[in-house]
């Protein structure tokens, strides 16, 4: 049984943001703000759906989904995309893939040491970001 990915979590480091955000196509203005931000992590399970949030002082953004069922996923104040979006547990890590205009799009999450690890891609890019447990 993994541990749980549940709870509040706050970023301590974010790898290569600005190679995603390139990729997905946003502009400088916002990459800027957005590169200084900490994202906090709001996940929580709701009988079989899970509610991931990410927040911050500049946008914040939420998606729900089930297990092993495949979603329609707008990435509203992201790159604002469609995917169809499907996510399973691979051992102990939680991972999504998100089929759309991007190619090889997804993220994958899991816990390790107390800590929540995040790697997001999207073509050749591949942000690592670590978040620290706060409740
Ligand atoms: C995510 O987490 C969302 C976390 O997929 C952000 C990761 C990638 C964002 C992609 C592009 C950035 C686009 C625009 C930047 C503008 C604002 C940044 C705001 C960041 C806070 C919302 C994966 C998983 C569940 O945890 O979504």
């Amino acid at each position: 049984m993994p541990v749980s990915l549940c709870g509040t979590w706050d970023m301590v480091s974010n790898v290569n943001f600005d190679g995603l955000m390139i990729t997905l196509g946003i502009g400088v203005y916002t990459r800027k703000i957005a590169l200084k931000l900490k994202h906090r992590k709001v996940i929580e399970k709701v009988g079989d759906v899970y509610v991931i949030k990410t927040l911050s002082t500049f946008r914040n953004y939420t998606v729900s989904f089930r297990v092993d069922e495949e979603f329609e996923e707008f990435t509203k104040g992201l790159d604002d995309r469609h995917c169809k979006s499907l996510v399973t547990w691979q051992g102990n890590k939680l991972v999504c893939a998100q089929e759309g205009e991007k190619k090889n799009r997804g993220w994958t999450h899991w816990v390790e040491d107390d800590k929540l690890h995040l790697e997001v891609y999207c073509e050749d890019q591949v942000c690592k970001q670590v978040f620290k447990r706060v409740a």
